[in-house]
């Protein structure tokens, strides 16, 4: 039985207190800690220590009013069927573009693709308990988080496909471009959340990483800055158990939430394929941040059902039960128990999210074939603000290049 689960009402209100929480200064759940052994096993993580608020069976847990986990669920207590049958939703059309992509890229279609299967309760919950006024910082799988942001999934496409750097105007939907320089973007979220609190905002931030980005000494600096000057600032890294080919055991001796308890922030540790766990959490930690209480660390506890792109083979590093194990906790799949048993959602709702799914699909695959090939030159352009001396070398150099070409199709 999980920690989670025992601190369901009435059976026993739960005595650890602060069950997946390491205390900082300003963290209400977090002022006390539990003592842990850090081992490699408890770098692998137990699921004691998870915040669960819905079960694998579909279960919806109320904690109990005096455990550590009554303070995020609170978050969620007033969700209604409607927002329930939206989060759904937001998962499943994720989940379809995901396969459509990772389709195309098998046709030929996309150079790469990064699968997010199986990472869509963090993402949908987290992304949902943003603000528009928020500011988002992805890393190149974020693509349920980008959902719920409104950038139109086509729009992610186009870097994957070649013709394009990035696909979408970061301001316009406050989400940053995809980023794959691993563990870069904890910084770029730090130094925007600094700004946001000498603009005197009071928008919150959200940086997302991997567990293995946790090894970067970026993410460090950015759990430091963010610590010493208060910024508004959340840290969700999702613990997809992989960094590639590279389980958790390289990356940590310690359970990744326990970090930020050395920086002087709260962590927690949310059970990454519940929805309803992963909205509660997020809103906590936005919350405080906006509050002026500084960063937190979130950490979801998941796992990534794919492979790390379509360019990785996960055969060769991985057995097959593992995942076997962890498709018994589909994040989708909980929701939808949860939905049928209580009584939330008819067949009709499921028939209509299903055509959704296929529109959804054929709208992807018709946009992305019909992506026009950049202009060629189109490189050299937004390198500098006004121009460099380098980049018009470089650009000339390109020219007869390609002119090259045209005189031997000439001959
Ligand atoms: C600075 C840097 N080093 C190495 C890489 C190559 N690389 C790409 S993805 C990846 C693993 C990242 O793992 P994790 O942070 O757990 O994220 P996940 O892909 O599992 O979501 C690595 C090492 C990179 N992109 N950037
Ligand atoms: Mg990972």
């Amino acid at each position: 039985m999980t920690e989670s689960t025992a601190a369901r009402k009435p059976r026993r209100s739960a005595g650890s207190k602060a069950a997946g929480t390491t205390g900082g200064k300003a963290g209400t759940t977090g002022a006390k800690r539990t003592t842990r052994k850090t081992s490699t096993t408890a770098a692998k993580g137990s699921e004691t220590e998870l915040v669960q608020l819905l079960t694998p069976e579909g279960e919806r847990i109320e904690p109990a009013a005096d455990s550590a986990y009554a303070e995020y669920a609170r978050y969620v207590a007033d969700i209604t069927p409607d927002e329930l049958r939206g989060l759904y939703r937001d998962m499943v059309l994720t989940r379809r573009f995901d396969a459509e992509a990772t389709a195309l890229q098998r046709q030929g279609e996309l150079g790469l693709w990064a699968s997010l299967l199986g990472q869509e309760a963090a993402q949908i919950g987290s992304g949902r308990a943003t603000r528009e006024d928020d500011y988002v910082f992805p890393t190149y799988r974020e693509h349920g988080v980008a959902w719920c942001r409104g950038v139109d999934p086509t729009n992610l496409l186009g870097m994957f496909r070649g013709v394009n750097n990035g696909g979408w105007d970061p301001n316009g939907n406050n989400f940053h471009l995809y980023t794959i320089v691993i563990g870069s973007q904890a910084l770029h979220a730090t130094g925007y959340a600094m700004g946001v609190a000498k603009d005197g905002a009071d928008s919150g931030v959200i940086a997302y990483f991997g567990d293995g980005a946790s090894s970067q000494g970026d993410v460090s600096e950015a759990f430091n800055f963010a610590a010493v000057y208060n910024a508004p600032v959340v840290f969700f890294c999702q613990n997809n158990q992989w960094a590639i080919s590279e389980s958790n055991e390289k990356q940590t001796r310690v359970p990744l939430y326990q970090r930020a308890q050395g920086f002087g922030f709260p962590g927690v540790r949310v059970d990454g394929n519940d929805v309803l766990a992963s909205l509660a959490v997020t809103r906590w930690a936005l919350d405080r941040a906006r509050r002026g209480e500084g960063p937190a660390l979130i950490e979801a506890y998941t796992y990534r059902m794919g492979a790390h792109t379509t360019s990785d083979d996960p055969s060769r590093y991985r057995h097959d039960d593992e995942r076997a194990a962890w498709e018994a906790k589909d994040p989708i799949l909980r929701l939808r128990r949860f939905l049928e048993s209580a009584h939330h959602a008819d067949e009709g709702f499921f028939a209509e999210l299903e055509a959704e799914s296929e529109a959804l699909g054929k709208r992807v695959r018709e946009v992305v074939r019909a992506m026009p090939d950049p202009d060629r030159f189109a490189i050299f352009e937004n390198v500098y603000a006004d121009g460099h001396a380098l980049v018009d070398e470089e650009r000339a150099q390109f020219a007869a290049y390609q002119a090259s070409f045209a005189e031997v199709e000439g001959v």
